[in-house]
Protein backbone atom coordinates (compact mmCIF):
# COMPACT_ATOMS: atom_id res chain seq x y z
CA UNK A 1 0.00 0.00 0.00
CA UNK A 2 2.23 2.35 -1.24
CA UNK A 3 1.80 5.74 0.67
CA UNK A 4 -1.81 6.97 1.46
CA UNK A 5 -2.68 6.86 -1.85
CA UNK A 6 -6.82 6.75 -1.75
CA UNK A 7 -7.99 3.28 -2.31
CA UNK A 8 -8.43 2.80 -5.81
CA UNK A 9 -12.70 1.72 -5.95
CA UNK A 10 -15.80 2.34 -7.73
CA UNK A 11 -17.12 5.18 -4.97
CA UNK A 12 -20.61 4.89 -5.66
CA UNK A 13 -22.65 7.89 -5.02
CA UNK A 14 -25.26 5.93 -2.85
CA UNK A 15 -22.32 4.57 -0.79
CA UNK A 16 -20.95 7.89 0.26
CA UNK A 17 -24.42 9.27 0.93
CA UNK A 18 -25.20 6.38 3.14
CA UNK A 19 -21.82 6.37 4.58
CA UNK A 20 -22.51 9.73 5.84
CA UNK A 21 -19.90 12.60 6.80
CA UNK A 22 -18.11 10.91 9.47
CA UNK A 23 -16.22 8.63 7.12
CA UNK A 24 -16.07 11.66 4.73
CA UNK A 25 -14.28 13.87 6.76
CA UNK A 26 -11.58 10.80 7.57
CA UNK A 27 -11.09 10.51 4.21
CA UNK A 28 -12.08 6.71 4.29
CA UNK A 29 -12.82 5.42 0.76
CA UNK A 30 -12.54 1.50 1.48
CA UNK A 31 -14.83 -0.94 0.90
CA UNK A 32 -17.92 -0.45 -2.08
CA UNK A 33 -19.32 -3.90 -4.01
CA UNK A 34 -20.58 -1.11 -7.17
CA UNK A 35 -23.44 -2.81 -7.31
CA UNK A 36 -26.61 -1.96 -6.05
CA UNK A 37 -27.87 -5.08 -4.67
CA UNK A 38 -25.00 -5.42 -2.57
CA UNK A 39 -26.95 -2.49 -0.43
CA UNK A 40 -24.56 0.01 1.53
CA UNK A 41 -21.10 -0.63 3.33
CA UNK A 42 -20.70 -0.48 7.03
CA UNK A 43 -17.52 1.48 7.26
CA UNK A 44 -16.06 2.08 11.00
CA UNK A 45 -18.07 4.63 12.05
CA UNK A 46 -21.30 2.75 11.08
CA UNK A 47 -24.35 2.59 14.04
CA UNK A 48 -23.30 -1.20 13.31
CA UNK A 49 -20.53 -1.05 14.39
CA UNK A 50 -21.08 1.03 17.94
CA UNK A 51 -23.84 -1.41 18.06
CA UNK A 52 -21.55 -3.77 18.01
CA UNK A 53 -19.36 -2.40 20.77
CA UNK A 54 -21.95 -1.80 23.10
CA UNK A 55 -23.25 -5.55 22.96
CA UNK A 56 -19.57 -6.48 24.19
CA UNK A 57 -19.66 -3.94 26.67
CA UNK A 58 -23.34 -5.02 28.04
CA UNK A 59 -21.63 -8.96 27.37
CA UNK A 60 -18.74 -7.82 30.03
CA UNK A 61 -20.36 -5.84 32.44
CA UNK A 62 -17.82 -4.59 34.96
CA UNK A 63 -14.70 -4.97 32.72
CA UNK A 64 -11.87 -3.60 34.25
CA UNK A 65 -9.91 -0.24 32.90
CA UNK A 66 -6.62 -1.27 31.78
CA UNK A 67 -5.03 1.59 30.73
CA UNK A 68 -1.31 1.05 28.34
CA UNK A 69 1.13 4.20 27.16
CA UNK A 70 2.35 3.33 24.03
CA UNK A 71 4.89 5.20 21.99
CA UNK A 72 6.52 4.49 18.60
CA UNK A 73 10.04 6.50 18.02
CA UNK A 74 12.73 6.05 16.36
CA UNK A 75 15.77 4.34 18.15
CA UNK A 76 18.85 1.47 17.87
CA UNK A 77 18.89 -1.49 19.46
CA UNK A 78 22.30 -3.31 20.34
CA UNK A 79 21.91 -6.66 18.20
CA UNK A 80 25.26 -8.23 19.79
CA UNK A 81 27.20 -5.41 20.01
CA UNK A 82 26.61 -3.78 16.95
CA UNK A 83 23.53 -0.95 17.37
CA UNK A 84 21.12 -0.93 14.38
CA UNK A 85 18.68 1.72 13.92
CA UNK A 86 15.51 0.68 14.10
CA UNK A 87 11.69 1.98 14.70
CA UNK A 88 10.13 0.81 17.99
CA UNK A 89 7.68 0.55 20.69
CA UNK A 90 8.36 1.97 23.92
CA UNK A 91 12.43 1.69 23.02
CA UNK A 92 12.18 -1.99 23.39
CA UNK A 93 12.68 -5.03 20.98
CA UNK A 94 10.04 -6.40 20.95
CA UNK A 95 7.94 -4.24 21.89
CA UNK A 96 6.27 -4.42 25.77
CA UNK A 97 3.99 -7.56 26.54
CA UNK A 98 0.06 -5.91 26.75
CA UNK A 99 -1.42 -7.87 29.08
CA UNK A 100 -5.19 -7.76 29.77
CA UNK A 101 -8.08 -10.39 31.26
CA UNK A 102 -10.98 -11.05 28.73
CA UNK A 103 -13.32 -8.80 29.34
CA UNK A 104 -11.08 -6.09 30.24
CA UNK A 105 -11.34 -2.19 28.67
CA UNK A 106 -8.26 -1.75 27.16
CA UNK A 107 -7.00 1.82 26.64
CA UNK A 108 -3.63 2.13 25.16
CA UNK A 109 -2.63 5.91 24.39
CA UNK A 110 -0.51 5.44 21.42
CA UNK A 111 2.05 8.45 20.56
CA UNK A 112 3.70 8.35 17.17
CA UNK A 113 6.89 10.04 17.76
CA UNK A 114 8.16 8.10 14.34
CA UNK A 115 8.82 10.69 11.16
CA UNK A 116 5.48 9.25 9.48
CA UNK A 117 1.93 8.71 9.66
CA UNK A 118 1.50 4.64 11.25
CA UNK A 119 -1.67 2.49 12.92
CA UNK A 120 -1.57 -0.06 15.44
CA UNK A 121 -3.57 -3.16 14.68
CA UNK A 122 -3.97 -5.58 17.34
CA UNK A 123 -4.10 -8.85 15.49
CA UNK A 124 -6.36 -11.93 15.64
CA UNK A 125 -8.57 -9.86 18.49
CA UNK A 126 -12.41 -9.38 16.87
CA UNK A 127 -12.93 -5.86 18.33
CA UNK A 128 -15.01 -2.79 17.12
CA UNK A 129 -14.03 -2.39 13.66
CA UNK A 130 -13.22 1.29 14.54
CA UNK A 131 -10.12 0.33 17.10
CA UNK A 132 -8.49 -2.31 14.09
CA UNK A 133 -5.91 0.07 13.45
CA UNK A 134 -5.36 -0.40 9.14
CA UNK A 135 -4.79 2.94 7.90
CA UNK A 136 -7.40 4.18 5.44
CA UNK A 137 -9.95 1.25 6.20
CA UNK A 138 -10.69 1.43 10.01
CA UNK A 139 -9.31 5.03 10.59
CA UNK A 140 -7.00 7.76 9.21
CA UNK A 141 -3.38 7.58 9.35
CA UNK A 142 -2.10 8.67 12.37
CA UNK A 143 -0.08 11.71 11.63
CA UNK A 144 3.73 12.24 12.94
CA UNK A 145 3.73 13.47 16.24
CA UNK A 146 0.29 13.20 17.40
CA UNK A 147 -1.82 10.53 19.14
CA UNK A 148 -4.58 8.29 19.14
CA UNK A 149 -6.24 6.03 21.80
CA UNK A 150 -6.99 2.67 20.74
CA UNK A 151 -10.29 1.57 23.07
CA UNK A 152 -11.43 -2.07 22.98
CA UNK A 153 -12.34 -4.99 24.99
CA UNK A 154 -10.71 -8.13 24.23
CA UNK A 155 -13.27 -11.12 23.89
CA UNK A 156 -11.23 -13.99 23.90
CA UNK A 157 -8.59 -15.14 26.01
CA UNK A 158 -5.20 -16.51 24.24
CA UNK A 159 -1.81 -15.29 22.69
CA UNK A 160 -2.39 -12.18 20.55
CA UNK A 161 0.05 -9.86 19.23
CA UNK A 162 0.23 -5.91 17.71
CA UNK A 163 2.14 -4.45 15.52
CA UNK A 164 1.85 -1.83 12.99
CA UNK A 165 -0.13 -1.42 10.46
CA UNK A 166 1.84 0.86 7.72
CA UNK A 167 3.95 0.10 4.92
CA UNK A 168 6.75 -1.93 5.28
CA UNK A 169 6.94 -0.35 8.70
CA UNK A 170 6.77 -3.61 10.96
CA UNK A 171 10.35 -5.12 10.07
CA UNK A 172 12.07 -2.31 11.33
CA UNK A 173 10.72 -3.67 14.66
CA UNK A 174 7.41 -2.36 15.95
CA UNK A 175 5.71 -5.36 17.47
CA UNK A 176 5.14 -6.81 20.42
CA UNK A 177 2.91 -9.77 22.10
CA UNK A 178 -0.30 -8.94 23.76
CA UNK A 179 -1.50 -11.55 26.04
CA UNK A 180 -5.34 -12.13 27.16
CA UNK A 181 -6.29 -14.59 30.13
CA UNK A 182 -8.84 -16.24 31.22
CA UNK A 183 -9.19 -15.33 35.04
CA UNK A 184 -12.36 -17.79 35.39
CA UNK A 185 -9.74 -20.57 33.85
CA UNK A 186 -7.63 -22.46 35.94
CA UNK A 187 -4.10 -22.36 34.68
CA UNK A 188 -2.70 -25.73 33.54
CA UNK A 189 1.01 -24.77 33.73
CA UNK A 190 3.12 -23.03 36.60
CA UNK A 191 5.30 -20.75 34.14
CA UNK A 192 5.03 -19.03 30.98
CA UNK A 193 7.78 -17.66 28.42
CA UNK A 194 6.45 -15.62 25.40
CA UNK A 195 8.83 -16.00 22.56
CA UNK A 196 8.70 -13.42 19.63
CA UNK A 197 9.73 -14.95 16.65
CA UNK A 198 11.40 -12.60 14.18
CA UNK A 199 13.97 -11.90 10.79
CA UNK A 200 16.02 -8.79 11.26
CA UNK A 201 18.14 -6.44 8.32
CA UNK A 202 21.44 -5.07 9.69
CA UNK A 203 22.17 -2.91 6.94
CA UNK A 204 19.10 -2.08 4.96
CA UNK A 205 15.49 -1.02 5.18
CA UNK A 206 12.46 -3.26 4.38
CA UNK A 207 11.31 0.16 2.14
CA UNK A 208 14.75 -0.61 0.43
CA UNK A 209 14.89 -4.70 0.08
CA UNK A 210 11.23 -3.61 -1.26
CA UNK A 211 12.57 -1.59 -3.67
CA UNK A 212 14.99 -4.22 -4.56
CA UNK A 213 12.61 -6.88 -5.30
CA UNK A 214 10.89 -4.45 -7.70
CA UNK A 215 13.73 -4.04 -9.45
CA UNK A 216 13.73 -7.14 -9.81
CA UNK A 217 16.85 -7.96 -7.71
CA UNK A 218 17.57 -10.91 -5.39
CA UNK A 219 17.02 -9.30 -1.91
CA UNK A 220 18.82 -12.19 -0.57
CA UNK A 221 22.81 -12.28 0.23
CA UNK A 222 24.59 -15.08 -1.93
CA UNK A 223 23.67 -18.79 -0.54
CA UNK A 224 21.91 -21.50 -1.81
CA UNK A 225 18.40 -21.39 -3.47
CA UNK A 226 15.80 -20.40 -0.22
CA UNK A 227 13.38 -23.94 -0.64
CA UNK A 228 11.25 -25.60 1.70
CA UNK A 229 9.94 -28.82 1.36
CA UNK A 230 7.19 -28.13 4.08
CA UNK A 231 6.40 -25.30 2.24
CA UNK A 232 6.04 -26.53 -0.90
CA UNK A 233 8.53 -24.81 -2.65
CA UNK A 234 9.93 -21.09 -2.18
CA UNK A 235 10.60 -20.52 1.60
CA UNK A 236 10.72 -16.71 1.05
CA UNK A 237 12.05 -13.71 -0.59
CA UNK A 238 14.52 -12.79 1.32
CA UNK A 239 17.53 -14.01 3.23
CA UNK A 240 18.20 -12.10 6.42
CA UNK A 241 21.65 -11.67 7.83
CA UNK A 242 20.14 -12.64 11.75
CA UNK A 243 17.20 -14.10 13.13
CA UNK A 244 16.27 -13.00 16.58
CA UNK A 245 14.08 -14.63 19.93
CA UNK A 246 12.78 -11.73 21.74
CA UNK A 247 14.65 -9.14 19.96
CA UNK A 248 18.06 -11.17 20.45
CA UNK A 249 20.50 -13.08 18.11
CA UNK A 250 21.74 -16.28 18.78
CA UNK A 251 25.33 -15.08 19.88
CA UNK A 252 23.48 -12.81 22.73
CA UNK A 253 20.10 -14.92 23.54
CA UNK A 254 17.47 -14.84 25.42
CA UNK A 255 17.66 -16.90 28.52
CA UNK A 256 14.51 -18.24 29.78
CA UNK A 257 14.72 -19.72 33.26
CA UNK A 258 12.30 -22.26 35.55
CA UNK A 259 12.75 -25.11 37.83
CA UNK A 260 12.71 -28.32 36.78
CA UNK A 261 9.45 -30.33 36.46
CA UNK A 262 7.67 -26.87 36.11
CA UNK A 263 5.12 -26.80 33.53
CA UNK A 264 6.02 -23.97 30.85
CA UNK A 265 3.73 -22.40 28.60
CA UNK A 266 5.17 -21.85 25.49
CA UNK A 267 3.58 -18.83 23.41
CA UNK A 268 5.01 -18.54 19.99
CA UNK A 269 4.43 -15.24 17.80
CA UNK A 270 5.99 -15.18 14.02
CA UNK A 271 6.31 -11.35 13.98
CA UNK A 272 8.77 -11.91 10.98
CA UNK A 273 8.15 -10.05 7.93
CA UNK A 274 9.40 -13.19 5.03
CA UNK A 275 10.17 -16.00 7.13
CA UNK A 276 8.53 -19.07 8.56
CA UNK A 277 10.41 -20.38 11.69
CA UNK A 278 10.37 -24.52 12.48
CA UNK A 279 10.43 -24.67 16.15
CA UNK A 280 11.70 -27.35 18.49
CA UNK A 281 12.97 -27.32 21.99
CA UNK A 282 15.83 -29.80 22.83
CA UNK A 283 15.58 -32.35 24.95
CA UNK A 284 11.21 -32.29 25.13
CA UNK A 285 8.56 -33.17 23.11
CA UNK A 286 5.96 -29.89 22.65
CA UNK A 287 1.86 -30.58 23.29
CA UNK A 288 0.63 -28.17 21.07
CA UNK A 289 -2.38 -26.73 22.83
CA UNK A 290 -3.95 -23.23 20.74
CA UNK A 291 -3.14 -21.80 17.65
CA UNK A 292 -3.78 -18.17 17.32
CA UNK A 293 -5.82 -18.02 20.60
CA UNK A 294 -7.63 -20.82 20.32
CA UNK A 295 -7.74 -23.85 22.14
CA UNK A 296 -6.67 -27.36 20.08
CA UNK A 297 -7.38 -30.98 21.19
CA UNK A 298 -3.68 -31.10 22.91
CA UNK A 299 -1.31 -33.25 20.45
CA UNK A 300 2.42 -33.85 20.96
CA UNK A 301 5.27 -33.25 18.51
CA UNK A 302 9.27 -32.44 17.83
CA UNK A 303 8.79 -29.10 16.63
CA UNK A 304 6.19 -26.62 14.75
CA UNK A 305 5.98 -24.78 11.31
CA UNK A 306 4.59 -21.02 12.09
CA UNK A 307 4.19 -18.98 9.51
CA UNK A 308 4.22 -15.05 10.03
CA UNK A 309 1.36 -14.08 11.82
CA UNK A 310 0.51 -17.40 13.47
CA UNK A 311 0.56 -18.25 16.93
CA UNK A 312 1.25 -21.57 18.26
CA UNK A 313 0.92 -22.52 22.07
CA UNK A 314 2.46 -25.37 23.62
CA UNK A 315 2.89 -27.13 27.33
CA UNK A 316 6.44 -29.22 28.01
CA UNK A 317 7.48 -30.12 31.15
CA UNK A 318 10.86 -29.17 31.67
CA UNK A 319 13.55 -31.38 32.29
CA UNK A 320 16.85 -30.31 34.50
CA UNK A 321 19.65 -28.40 32.86
CA UNK A 322 19.95 -26.11 29.99
CA UNK A 323 18.37 -26.42 26.77
CA UNK A 324 18.23 -24.93 23.11
CA UNK A 325 15.26 -23.47 22.08
CA UNK A 326 15.70 -23.34 18.31
CA UNK A 327 13.41 -21.49 15.57
CA UNK A 328 15.12 -22.73 11.72
CA UNK A 329 14.54 -19.90 9.53
CA UNK A 330 12.84 -22.45 7.06
CA UNK A 331 14.58 -23.04 4.10
CA UNK A 332 17.09 -20.56 4.93
CA UNK A 333 19.93 -22.09 6.08
CA UNK A 334 20.23 -20.45 9.39
CA UNK A 335 18.31 -20.10 12.78
CA UNK A 336 16.99 -18.14 15.80
CA UNK A 337 18.14 -19.51 19.62
CA UNK A 338 17.52 -18.96 22.73
CA UNK A 339 18.17 -21.08 25.70
CA UNK A 340 15.69 -22.58 28.37
CA UNK A 341 17.85 -23.17 31.70
CA UNK A 342 16.20 -24.78 34.70
CA UNK A 343 19.80 -26.10 36.31
CA UNK A 344 23.53 -26.34 35.70
CA UNK A 345 25.77 -26.44 33.14
CA UNK A 346 27.07 -24.77 29.94
CA UNK A 347 24.99 -22.73 27.56
CA UNK A 348 24.11 -24.99 24.34
CA UNK A 349 25.50 -24.33 21.04
CA UNK A 350 23.42 -21.16 19.37
CA UNK A 351 23.71 -23.57 15.72
CA UNK A 352 22.10 -26.23 18.01
CA UNK A 353 19.99 -28.75 15.97
CA UNK A 354 17.76 -30.99 18.27
CA UNK A 355 16.79 -34.36 16.91
CA UNK A 356 13.29 -33.14 17.97
CA UNK A 357 13.46 -31.03 14.44
CA UNK A 358 14.59 -34.09 11.97
CA UNK A 359 10.77 -35.75 12.05
CA UNK A 360 8.13 -33.54 9.76
CA UNK A 361 7.03 -30.44 11.91
CA UNK A 362 3.24 -30.25 12.82
CA UNK A 363 1.08 -27.92 10.61
CA UNK A 364 -2.62 -26.99 10.47
CA UNK A 365 -3.46 -30.31 9.36
CA UNK A 366 -2.77 -32.06 12.82
CA UNK A 367 -4.63 -29.80 14.49
CA UNK A 368 -8.43 -30.35 15.68
CA UNK A 369 -10.59 -27.59 17.37
CA UNK A 370 -11.87 -28.55 21.12
CA UNK A 371 -15.68 -29.10 20.56
CA UNK A 372 -16.49 -25.79 22.70
CA UNK A 373 -14.09 -23.89 19.78
CA UNK A 374 -15.74 -25.63 16.89
CA UNK A 375 -18.34 -23.77 14.49
CA UNK A 376 -21.63 -25.31 14.13
CA UNK A 377 -21.72 -27.75 11.00
CA UNK A 378 -24.03 -25.55 8.81
CA UNK A 379 -24.31 -24.99 4.85
CA UNK A 380 -22.53 -21.68 4.16
CA UNK A 381 -24.64 -18.73 3.10
CA UNK A 382 -21.79 -17.79 0.46
CA UNK A 383 -19.50 -19.24 -0.69
CA UNK A 384 -16.25 -16.13 -1.81
CA UNK A 385 -13.17 -17.02 -3.63
CA UNK A 386 -9.82 -15.25 -2.94
CA UNK A 387 -7.46 -16.95 -5.78
CA UNK A 388 -3.88 -15.77 -4.76
CA UNK A 389 -1.71 -14.84 -7.87
CA UNK A 390 1.60 -13.07 -8.39
CA UNK A 391 3.90 -11.86 -11.19
CA UNK A 392 7.20 -12.23 -10.32
CA UNK A 393 8.72 -9.93 -13.44
CA UNK A 394 6.98 -7.33 -11.67
CA UNK A 395 6.99 -8.29 -8.20
CA UNK A 396 3.13 -7.92 -8.45
CA UNK A 397 1.02 -9.73 -5.58
CA UNK A 398 -2.69 -10.36 -6.26
CA UNK A 399 -5.93 -11.27 -4.77
CA UNK A 400 -8.32 -12.17 -7.64
CA UNK A 401 -5.96 -10.68 -10.16
CA UNK A 402 -6.06 -7.19 -8.28
CA UNK A 403 -3.14 -5.50 -6.48
CA UNK A 404 -4.25 -3.73 -3.46
CA UNK A 405 -5.05 -0.81 -3.09
CA UNK A 406 -6.89 -1.92 -6.14
CA UNK A 407 -9.34 -3.95 -4.70
CA UNK A 408 -13.02 -5.55 -5.66
CA UNK A 409 -13.98 -6.19 -2.00
CA UNK A 410 -15.31 -9.44 -0.62
CA UNK A 411 -19.05 -8.18 0.33
CA UNK A 412 -21.11 -10.24 2.97
CA UNK A 413 -23.71 -9.47 5.28
CA UNK A 414 -23.53 -9.94 9.03
CA UNK A 415 -25.05 -13.52 10.55
CA UNK A 416 -24.04 -15.41 7.37
CA UNK A 417 -21.84 -18.26 7.26
CA UNK A 418 -19.14 -17.20 5.13
CA UNK A 419 -17.07 -19.96 3.37
CA UNK A 420 -13.93 -18.14 1.94
CA UNK A 421 -11.84 -20.13 -0.53
CA UNK A 422 -8.31 -19.19 -0.90
CA UNK A 423 -6.09 -20.65 -3.98
CA UNK A 424 -2.53 -20.24 -4.33
CA UNK A 425 -1.77 -20.30 -8.20
CA UNK A 426 1.83 -18.88 -7.24
CA UNK A 427 4.97 -20.77 -6.57
CA UNK A 428 5.26 -19.67 -3.07
CA UNK A 429 3.41 -20.10 0.40
CA UNK A 430 1.26 -17.54 1.76
CA UNK A 431 -0.03 -17.04 5.87
CA UNK A 432 -3.39 -15.54 5.00
CA UNK A 433 -5.13 -13.53 7.19
CA UNK A 434 -8.23 -12.46 8.22
CA UNK A 435 -8.73 -9.06 10.48
CA UNK A 436 -11.55 -9.28 13.05
CA UNK A 437 -12.73 -12.81 12.92
CA UNK A 438 -11.93 -16.08 14.15
CA UNK A 439 -12.13 -17.98 11.21
CA UNK A 440 -12.39 -22.11 11.65
CA UNK A 441 -10.45 -24.47 8.63
CA UNK A 442 -13.23 -26.01 6.78
CA UNK A 443 -13.54 -29.72 7.30
CA UNK A 444 -16.73 -31.69 6.78
CA UNK A 445 -17.08 -32.97 10.25
CA UNK A 446 -16.05 -29.37 11.51
CA UNK A 447 -13.20 -30.32 13.55
CA UNK A 448 -10.71 -27.87 12.09
CA UNK A 449 -8.94 -25.22 14.24
CA UNK A 450 -9.80 -21.89 14.61
CA UNK A 451 -7.54 -19.68 12.88
CA UNK A 452 -7.04 -15.64 12.21
CA UNK A 453 -4.07 -16.91 9.85
CA UNK A 454 -3.88 -20.19 8.01
CA UNK A 455 -0.42 -20.44 5.52
CA UNK A 456 -2.06 -21.62 1.72
CA UNK A 457 0.65 -23.96 -0.05
CA UNK A 458 1.89 -23.34 -3.50
CA UNK A 459 -0.96 -24.99 -5.97
CA UNK A 460 -3.28 -25.76 -2.60
CA UNK A 461 -6.68 -24.63 -1.76
CA UNK A 462 -7.79 -23.75 1.95
CA UNK A 463 -11.50 -23.53 2.40
CA UNK A 464 -12.15 -21.54 5.82
CA UNK A 465 -15.41 -20.87 7.27
CA UNK A 466 -16.96 -17.36 8.94
CA UNK A 467 -19.70 -16.72 11.17
CA UNK A 468 -20.34 -12.98 9.98
CA UNK A 469 -20.70 -11.30 13.74
CA UNK A 470 -18.43 -8.26 13.41
CA UNK A 471 -19.42 -5.53 11.05
CA UNK A 472 -17.27 -3.72 9.81
CA UNK A 473 -14.69 -3.08 7.43
CA UNK A 474 -11.82 -5.43 7.84
CA UNK A 475 -8.30 -6.02 5.67
CA UNK A 476 -7.62 -9.80 4.07
CA UNK A 477 -4.14 -10.24 3.37
CA UNK A 478 -0.99 -11.87 3.11
CA UNK A 479 1.37 -11.54 6.06
CA UNK A 480 4.30 -11.99 3.89
CA UNK A 481 5.02 -7.97 3.97
CA UNK A 482 6.37 -7.48 1.18
CA UNK A 483 3.53 -9.32 -0.41
CA UNK A 484 1.22 -7.05 1.40
CA UNK A 485 3.53 -4.08 0.01
CA UNK A 486 3.22 -5.67 -3.00
CA UNK A 487 -0.91 -6.00 -3.33
CA UNK A 488 -1.82 -9.10 -1.71
CA UNK A 489 -4.91 -8.08 0.37
CA UNK A 490 -8.46 -6.86 -0.68
CA UNK A 491 -11.44 -5.97 1.96
CA UNK A 492 -13.83 -8.48 3.81
CA UNK A 493 -16.69 -5.97 3.69
CA UNK A 494 -19.87 -5.66 5.29
CA UNK A 495 -22.47 -4.35 3.71
CA UNK A 496 -26.24 -3.71 4.51
CU1 LIG B 1 2.22 -13.92 0.39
Amino acid sequence: MPGNRPLDVQVSRRRVLQWGAGAALLGLTAGCSGTDDAGSTIGPDSPEVRAYAESEERRFPGGRPVAYELSATQSDVDIAGTRTAAWLYNTQLPGPILRADVGDRVQVRFRNQLPESTTVHWHGLAIRNDMDGVPDVTQSPIPAGTEFVYDFIPPDPGTYWYHTHGDLQRGRGLYGALIVDDPGAPSAYDTEFVVVLSDWLTERTPAEVFDQLRGGGMASMPGPDMTSAALGGDAGDVRYPVYLVNGKPPNDPTVFTARPGQRARIRLINAGDDTAFRVALGGHRLTVTDTDGFPVEPVDTGSVLIGMGERYDAVVTLQDGVFPLVAVAEGKGAQGFAVVRTGGGAAPDPAAAPRELTAPPLTVADLRATGADRLPVVDPDVTLEASLGGDMKKYSWTVNGQAYPDHTPLAVHSDQRVRLVYTNTTTMWHPMHLHGHTFAVARPDGSGPRKDTVIVLPGQSVATDIDTTNPGQWIMHCHNDYHLAAGMATIFSYVT
